[in-house]
């Protein structure tokens, strides 16, 4: 008799253990490589009950491209505001219902203007920064202001290019003297054949691998996001970054909920929880990225800003925001195509 009862209590603690898993939410969110604390990802999973199936991408192209081709149905993206222009005028984005964030007010005014966010309907600003050069200063001894030392035969073989279209074309047309967002179709096949110079001084084209390469010493030059290059510079004291007097590109990464979500409020409880100030310091921290959390960046010391990589005023001036070129985007895809081709 004591068997079979201790039997079925077995049975039926299979069964609830089964209904209790089939019943917990699920949250599914597609993010850039590295850009997330992974025990804040965690937290939220343990205080809402609900299992976050957690994805990466390395450039917009490639998430977009993921998105377009269906199959699968993220709640949560991380788009810069060009992508983020662009999904919202193709019908991908659903409008946020700005009444259910209670911590939305703690965004940066700066990223609430249209000037930066042409989507402000479609998204909540998560993190932002510019790109710049990393250089070890071991390996290049010479004061790097320019974009041009890219081209520099002296260091063949030690330069790293970010793998993604519009920031190595946008370096090179502001190293050309011209705007990130050039549709002009000479000055793009300039910027072309540049590239196609700088080839075979090229290490290789990298994301966020680009880290482990550096902080190795495994390479002079490399352009990178600069909370990369703040993480590097935390693991590395021979590194410097530095935004280029030609100009370079600023971005602000913003969280967005795909049309075809299928839990868009638990993707709402999801953004207001990344902008709880405790969470948004946690995901500064390991990521060495500037959080969008006004507050978090106006108590930043200034040797912490530096740390941070935090352009000054000045440097801001210098830095252009991306734009979504429409259907004029393909002369960049060309172009990307053949330099990587050739
Ligand atoms: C983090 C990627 C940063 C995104 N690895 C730059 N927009």
């Amino acid at each position: 008799m004591k068997k079979i009862v201790s039997c079925v209590f077995f049975l039926i603690a299979i069964i609830l253990t089964g209904c209790s898993k089939s019943n917990v939410r699920k949250l599914k969110v597609y993010n850039w490589g590295d850009y997330m604390d992974r025990a804040v990802i965690k937290s939220f999973e343990k205080e809402y009950n609900v299992k976050v199936i957690y994805d990466e991408f390395s450039t917009n192209e490639d998430m977009y491209a993921k998105l377009k081709a269906g199959g699968i149905n993220y709640d949560i993206v991380v788009p810069s505001e060009y992508m983020v222009e662009k999904m919202a005028k193709e019908g991908m984005l659903e409008k946020i219902d700005f009444s259910k964030l209670h911590n939305y007010d703690s965004v940066n005014g700066q990223f609430r203007k249209k000037e930066y966010n042409k989507s402000l309907e479609y998204s909540v600003p998560y993190m932002w920064g510019s790109v710049g050069i990393i250089y070890n200063k071991d390996m290049v001894k010479e004061k790097v202001d320019s974009w041009k030392v890219l081209w520099d035969k002296k260091y063949k073989k030690q330069i790293l290019m970010l793998d993604s279209p519009r920031d190595s074309i946008g370096i090179t047309l502001k190293l050309l003297g011209c705007s990130a967002n050039s549709k002009d179709v000479h000055k793009l096949k300039l910027a072309k054949n540049m590239l196609i110079k700088q080839k075979p001084l090229v290490l290789s084209y990298v994301n966020e691998e680009v880290k482990d390469i550096v902080i190795g010493d495994e390479a002079a030059l490399a352009v990178v996001w600069s909370g990369d290059a703040a993480y590097m510079k935390q693991h590395n004291p021979k590194l410097e970054y530095v935004i280029p007097k030609e100009g370079s590109n600023m971005w602000v990464d913003s969280m967005v909920i795909p049309k075809d979500a299928k839990n868009k409020d638990l993707a709402l409880q999801f953004i207001d929880y990344m902008l709880r100030p405790d969470i948004a310091q946690k995901n500064c921290n390991y990521t060495g990225y500037l959080t969008s959390h006004a507050e978090i960046i106006d108590t930043l010391k200034s040797d912490s800003r530096n740390e941070m990589e935090c352009p000054t005023e000045e440097e801001i001036d210098r830095l252009e925001i991306f734009r979504d070129l429409g259907k004029d985007i393909s002369l960049y895809d060309r172009v990307w195509t053949e330099v990587k081709s050739t």
